[in-house]
């Protein structure tokens, strides 16, 4: 029985050696572990074996068939790919719906950064909303205390569509429809793809991200308003950051700043990705203007608020170190996928 389960296994072997196809493969399968294949046959001839020989028997069969098995399964795989490769070198052409790959797919580097701003917010307390991306003036700017031909709308142009409606500029735009919705007290933070019209280089996109966020509470101050931006930016690059805090000017908040990162990726030197200034523009927030929290119906006598609003995409440069933001927009998968 030995050397009949070995001679089987070699005659195996050497065919697997010589085939050329998955038809070929198929019949191989079909002569050795098919219904009349050899490994049947041996099956038959154990009935025959003396009783206190049977169990070595079997078992030399068994581990006979498992090779057979493992060995038609990692062939057939080969073979498909084979011949996929032959298919797509012979006709030029390639369907990417068709599953030729078993490589994992990877969460983009907004993403990413996106989840762990949000999973530190939410642990404070705020709630995690959603608004489009198609919104109209009154909430783009008009809510925002922008009123029409204010010089502050020439600074986020964006691309309008013909019912008069526009792609957001901002995260901000959904200020008064959350305000709205849950009224006061309020924590909440909402990311959100924006659109201007924009020359591009290392730091500006036409297409970027933002998370905007809101606190509207009695008593609340600016020490308020540092002390969030200090945890998040403390928990999201894990190391102590530089920041600095200069008056900014936005219509929707009084008072208002722009709150700057020393750049990452040169260290304060000055780079392209921070345009040679050695700091980057990525957090401006302010307390909340009173006109903006009433168009939002929340009682200026008993509330104050603050805003911000984080330039999500910024953030991701800081903290994977890509110098180039136009990186984060290409499609490049060899450079997206190296962050998970
Ligand atoms: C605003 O968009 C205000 N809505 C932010 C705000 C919210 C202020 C609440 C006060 C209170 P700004 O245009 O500066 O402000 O954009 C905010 C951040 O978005 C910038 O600091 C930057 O990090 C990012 N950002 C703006 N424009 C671009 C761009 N073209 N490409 C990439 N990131 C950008």
């Amino acid at each position: 029985m030995i050397e009949k389960t070995t001679k089987i296994r070699n005659d195996f072997q050497s065919r697997i050696a010589s085939v050329t196809g998955l038809a070929d493969l198929e019949s191989v399968h079909q002569d050795f572990l098919g219904k009349k294949g050899r490994i049947q046959e041996l099956m038959q001839e154990l009935k025959t074996v003396p009783n206190e020989k049977k169990r070595e028997a079997g078992q030399l069969i068994n581990a006979c068939k498992q090779f057979m098995e493992s060995l038609l399964e990692e062939t057939q795989e080969k073979l498909e790919k084979k011949e996929w490769e032959n298919k797509i070198n012979s006709t030029g052409t390639f369907d990417p719906s068709l599953l030729i790959s078993r490589e994992q797919g990877s969460y983009h580097p907004i993403t990413l950064i996106q989840r762990e701003v949000e999973a530190v917010f939410a642990s404070m307390g705020f709630t995690i909303e959603d608004y489009p991306e198609i919104v109209d003036d009154y909430h783009c700017f008009e809510a925002l205390n922008i009123p029409p031909f204010h010089p502050a709308r020439d600074m986020q142009d964006t691309y309008y569509l013909s019912t008069g409606q526009l792609l957001k500029t901002h995260t901000s735009a959904a200020q008064n429809y959350i305000m709205r919705k849950y009224g006061a007290p309020l924590r909440a933070i909402f990311p959100g793809r924006c659109f201007r019209n924009e020359s591009t280089d290392a730091c500006h996109e036409n297409t970027f991200f933002q998370m905007e966020g809101i606190m509207i509470d009695e008593n609340i101050s600016i020490s308020n308003l540092i002390y969030f931006m200090k945890v998040m930016l403390s928990e999201v690059f894990g190391k102590p950051v530089e920041v600095r805090l200069r008056p900014g000017f936005f219509p929707f908040v009084e008072p208002g700043f722009e709150l700057d990162i020393k750049c990452l990726i040169c260290g304060g030197e000055g780079c392209p990705s921070c345009k040679d200034s050695g700091w980057l523009e990525l957090c401006p927030c302010g307390m909340i203007h009173p006109k903006v929290l009433e168009y939002g119906g929340i009682d200026t006598e008993k509330y104050t608020g603050f805003a911000f609003g984080l330039g999500l995409t910024r953030l991701a440069m800081m903290k994977y170190g890509i110098k180039d933001i136009r990186t984060l927009n290409s499609g490049n998968l060899k450079a997206l996928s190296q962050f998970n």
